[in-house]
């Protein structure tokens, strides 16, 4: 595991790794991506955007203080396979140590890597404008379009937010059975939370947050930027629905791409960890 300098910690934190209940580990995978490269930065300006905001999270009226170790950048090798094999020991290492892995990604794909280091009863809930259940996308098999057809071969995958998507993907995801609530669906919220609840009611769950699957007007720096998504306060709904009546056992925030000046993205992506923790530890 390796050690990062305190100047470099999520939240300024500099936590003992013996005593952290959460293990942030920053992944800067951006090998398939295949419209705008740069989710290899975002790992490093997600965390360098949460030193500007607050540990006390008002919306759930809960302090994150002294739970999160920040792991140094993952070194990520030049090849999909191989990438997949480097976070799925590292987040083996981490629930060896008990405590609760939290990825920053990166392009989408690191979800995959994760996902092979859990139990098969996890359920994934996956955030995503995208359907990405592309069979095999320019002859790779591991591609951040086709990660949830590879985490569905082992896990169940729930689909939220997600508005693109082939015809064929569209017929291949129903005979999956894979439940999806669509971002369209937002006047159906209400009926799409208490679905959602029934599906992981007392289940371990793994939630994947592709931040695409917002609304392009709040989260501008993504690699594929998808019109129509969700808003912060139907993410929240979600997420407290989720890890209220399932039981939360590792997360991730992925496919962030820095634009420079405008860092709303990161504080986003920043605030998501933060709502999550709190959530789980309230
Ligand atoms: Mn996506």
């Amino acid at each position: 595991m390796l050690l990062y300098e305190g100047k470099d910690s999520f939240l300024e934190e500099v936590v003992d790794f013996k005593k952290a209940k959460y293990v942030l580990l920053p992944v800067p995978m951006d090998i398939t991506t295949t419209y705008l490269k740069g989710t290899k930065f975002g790992p490093r300006s997600v965390i360098e955007a949460s030193r500007s905001l607050e540990n006390y999270d008002s919306e759930l009226d809960f302090e994150v203080r002294d739970v999160v170790f920040t792991s140094g950048e993952l070194e990520i090798p030049p090849d999909a396979v191989k990438a997949t094999d480097v976070i799925k020991s590292t987040v083996s290492d981490v629930l060896l140590e008990k405590k609760l892995p939290i990825l920053l990604g990166g392009e989408h794909t690191i979800t995959y890597g994760a996902s092979l280091a859990f139990d098969e009863d996890v359920i994934f809930v996956i955030f995503d404008a995208h359907a990405d259940f592309k069979k095999d996308v320019l002859g790779s098999p591991i591609n951040h379009a086709s990660n949830s057809r590879l985490i569905n071969k082992r896990n169940k995958v729930i689909l939220v937010g997600t508005r693109s998507l082939s015809q064929e993907d569209k017929k291949d995801l129903a005979k999956s059975k894979i439940p999806i609530f669509r971002a369209q669906d937002y006047s159906r919220l209400k009926t799409n939370l208490s679905e959602l609840k029934n599906l992981i009611k007392n289940k371990n769950v793994y939630i994947s947050v592709d931040m695409d699957v917002f609304d392009p007007a709040v989260a501008p720096g993504v690699g594929t930027p998808q019109p129509g998504g969700i808003f912060y306060e139907t993410m929240l709904e979600y997420l407290k629905i989720i890890v209220g009546s399932g039981k939360l056992v590792g997360f991730d925030v992925n496919e962030v791409r820095p634009l420079g000046e405008n860092n709303i993205t990161e504080i986003l992506a920043a605030k998501l960890v933060i709502d999550l923790i709190s959530l789980n530890e309230r």
